[in-house]
């Protein structure tokens, strides 16, 4: 019996591993993204006991025994059910979230019954429950005593059916009262071999921002394929490094409505990384894993409002990044580079209820580091006040933000926090350095009980979700007098309704200019229109100051600030660099990357449909481009790449072909036509419609060969000499060093060797006949450049001619 069931079990996995074949070869176009005949009953032969198996119990009165038996259909177990109480009773499997609407499905099982008081035959169902009252029968069949009966049907779910759940049992046709007649309707069987193959669940919703967040020509929000909060701003080597809460991790569109739900930031527990050196074409980092259980630091739960600094502690430049645990307290983690890789330090958090002088900080939140010549500093704290301050003064100098020493090794504080008396502070303080002063930002709140009621705000003093300042000679000290106004009022105030709400700033100085740091949910809004989740995205606005070292206040606009340098393409991009996009979303990959080395993340551009884009912004192709490379892995054939300049639906300058062999990573490389000098650059992806096409890794530009040459100045003429046409043509040697020239026609060639600079090589051409069609004549100059053998060919045109 063993070497029976066991030739037909491998019987059966042949059978589907040539239906897979079959489906792959016949329709590689149309490849869905998962696989249609996935298994999806677990341990349907029993073999690994009852797991995922319970017994039926959609009605109070479904009640049996589970239990395992040797007398099996094939292997070593199958099910046994006992003790039945209704003609439910029987071994059921949850395939709630398995199975969809509107698909069809193969089952099959092996089903048995001996009972000696049975009947000679009984008829089995497989049926599905979907919740409630909502019974199907799926499959039966009619079993004979003591023999093994194979239900195998094919089932397809009604598309309007609710599959929320899903549960599929085996049973006996239905009568009320089965216990009057148990030997008929409640017998024991014995149930083995069940499979449910068919599509395979969805995978999770996508993600995908499918509007254009970020208009070409615009330079904010930052980013249009994700989203970023608490932005803070990091410099380093003339690159900037913005670190945000990643309000991305929860975002779940619905896929028919296309809006998510409300942000929840206890979910979050991720920064996410986007880096530029021009301000508006920004490089994908991904995310760090900091918190969670995966976290970097696994003892904090969330990562919110991170804070960048980089000190050379031990002779090692170390980058530490600060985060909020939710609420309650502060962390740091190291980075070996502002990329990292990441490590933890610590194994508590390094702010929080133990932190000497900040037991009465309501919210132990929203670090920002500060690194001076003299020392370093960590800028935390916010949300309610101390219930024992006077109402007006917990509303005015909530005496809600703590400044405390950092240690040496910048993952420890020494001594006591000192208050920072920010008027009507609310959280997220920042603090930059400018000309030996120190420039401390942060939010206001909005009053109410929180804050001692909605007390009269003293004249000067910021109103509710604002960015206020203060200025002081001193990183330990910000009394309410160095208060100097508001540096950001709300976003709301710019970008309309639907974008309110506090925000989180940060302030970082680039080749002499300075930068703030905000975030809108502006792409959240053109998503949904004036009603957004919370999905906050990043905005950059330049900050100038007055003469008195005050600042213009900052105005909030979708132009963002100027390119502060054109993009060099003849080196390699990571693709997932983004001045502008459509449609596109990114995913981090195994390896290094190509363009910031092996221990900086990688990510790939994917989601790619026929019509998607991305763009970078001025990019200098000097003398000239000539051809571009892209690492890419097709995922169907007759894919393409269409480069453009200047406009996504501009003259193509280049057609990357994606011909090389699907699944696989390659380099193709396109010719360029008329491609120099400063450009927006889209690529537009085009090919089969309805399916992924490519994924993308990065783009590279090759400039014309440009190497030197030997320069001549060539002429040709025709003339008539005694009624015959002559070929007569001249090469000056403008090289500065002597070159020998080779003058060639149709009618013969003349090699004269060193030609002087300046001098000419000169040949009359005698044609032999009495007139001449017009050609060209090449004149090559060889010569040594740099010490280098370089040959040049030059054309000259001359027209026909008859001496007749
Ligand atoms: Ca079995
Ligand atoms: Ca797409
Ligand atoms: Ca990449």
């Amino acid at each position: 019996m063993d070497t029976h069931h066991r030739r037909r079990r491998r019987l059966r996995g042949a059978v589907a591993g040539a239906a897979l074949v079959t489906l792959l070869s016949a329709s590689l176009a149309a490849l869905p993204s998962y696989a249609a005949d996935e298994e999806l009953v677990v341990n349907g032969g029993f073999e690994d006991g009852t797991t995922g198996w319970f017994v039926n119990n959609g009605n109070a009165t479904d009640k049996a025994v589970l239990s395992t038996t040797d007398q099996a259909f094939a292997g070593e177990a199958a099910a046994l059910t006992t003790e039945r109480a209704t003609t439910g009773s029987g071994p059921m499997q949850d395939l709630s979230g398995k199975v969809r609407a509107g698909e069809t499905y193969e089952l099959t099982a092996k089903i048995r019954y001996d009972a000696a008081a049975a009947p000679a035959t009984k008829q089995f169902f497989a049926t599905m429950h979907y919740g409630g009252g909502s019974y199907t029968n799926l499959v039966s069949v009619t079993a004979t005593k003591g023999q093994w009966a194979t239900l195998d049907g094919r089932f397809t779910i009604p598309a309007d059916q609710n599959v929320g759940t899903a549960r599929l049992f085996f049973e006996t046709p239905w009568t009320s009262n089965p216990s009057a007649d148990p030997a008929t309707h409640l017998m024991d069987f014995v149930l083995d071999d069940v499979s449910v193959v068919g599509a395979a669940p969805p995978g999770p919703p996508s993600k995908t921002i499918e509007v254009l967040g970020k208009l070409p020509g615009e330079h904010n929000p930052l980013i249009s394929h994700k989203f970023g909060a608490d932005g803070f701003g990091f410099v380093e080597d003339g690159r900037v490094y913005m670190y945000m809460t990643n309000d991305t991790q929860g975002y779940a569109p619905d896929p028919v409505t296309g809006v998510s739900p409300q942000i929840n930031y206890g979910s979050i527990n991720q920064i996410t990384l986007i880096s530029s050196e021009d301000l508006v074409n920004w490089t994908d980092h991904g995310e760090i894993q900091v918190a969670g259980p995966q976290g970097v630091a696994p003892f904090t739960n969330n990562s919110w409002a991170p804070g960048m600094a980089k000190k050379t502690v031990d002779g090692v430049d170390k980058y530490f990044l600060y985060y909020a645990n939710g609420g309650g307290s502060s962390n740091v983690i190291t980075g070996a580079s502002p990329l990292g890789p990441w490590t933890s330090e610590r194994d508590s958090t390094l702010i929080d209820g133990r932190t000497p002088g900040a037991e009465a900080v309501a919210w132990k939140f929203d670090p920002a580091p500060l690194v001076t010549d003299d020392g370093a500093y960590l800028y935390f704290g916010g949300g309610p006040a101390s219930t024992s301050m006077p109402a007006a003064e917990r509303f005015n100098n909530p005496k809600n933000i703590r400044v405390i020493e950092l240690g040496d090794d910048m993952v420890s504080t020494q001594g006591t926090a000192a208050v920072v008396d920010a008027p009507v502070a609310f959280e997220a303080a920042q603090v930059f350095e400018r000309d030996g002063k120190y420039y401390l930002s942060y939010s206001s709140h909005f009053g109410g009980n929180d804050f001692g009621g909605n007390q009269a705000t003293l004249p000067g003093y910021p109103g509710g979700g604002q960015i206020g300042y203060m200025i002081s000679d001193d990183p330990m000290s910000f009394p309410k007098e160095t208060y100097a106004g508001v540096m950001f009022p709300n976003q709301s105030q710019f970008f309309g309704a639907g974008t309110g709400g506090n925000n989180h700033q940060s302030v970082f100085e680039l080749d002499g200019k300075y930068y703030f740091t905000y975030h809108a949910p502006t792409l959240n809004k053109r998503i949904n229109g004036s009603t957004t989740q919370g999905y906050r995205s990043p905005h950059i606005q330049e900050l100038t100051f007055n003469a008195d070292g005050t600042v213009q206040q900052v105005v909030g606009d979708y132009a963002g600030v100027d390119q502060v340098k054109d993009l060099d393409p003849f080196q390699v991009l990571e693709a997932e660099t983004f001045a502008w996009q459509q449609g596109l979303t990114t995913a981090k990959v195994d390896g290094g990357s190509a363009q910031f080395g092996d221990q900086a993340p990688n990510l790939v551009v994917r989601d790619v449909d026929a019509g998607d884009w991305s763009a970078l912004s001025s990019v200098d192709f000097g003398d000239g481009a000539a051809s571009v490379t892209a690492r890419v892995k097709p995922l169907v054939e007759g894919a393409t790449v269409e480069v453009r300049l200047d406009d996504r639906e501009g003259a193509v300058v280049g057609t990357l072909d994606l011909d090389t062999p699907v699944g696989e990573w390659a380099d193709v490389t396109a010719a360029l036509e008329g491609v120099s000098g400063v450009h927006d650059v889209y690529f537009t992806f085009a090919g089969p419609a309805g399916v992924d096409l490519v994924e993308v890794d990065t783009w590279e530009f090759a400039a014309d060969a440009a190497g030197p040459a030997v320069e001549l100045d060539v002429t040709a003429s025709a003339r008539c000499l005694a009624g015959k046409a002559y070929v007569a043509v001249r090469a000056t040697n403008l090289a500065d060093v002597a070159a020998d020239v080779e003058l060639v026609t149709p009618f013969g060639a003349r090699v004269v060797r060193d030609v002087a600079p300046g001098a000419n090589a000169y040949q009359s051409f005698a044609t032999r006949s009495g007139s001449l069609a017009a050609g060209v004549a090449t004149a090559t100059g060889t010569a040594v450049l740099d010490g280098v053998t370089v040959e040049t060919a030059h054309e000259a045109a001359y027209g026909d001619l008859s001496c007749g």
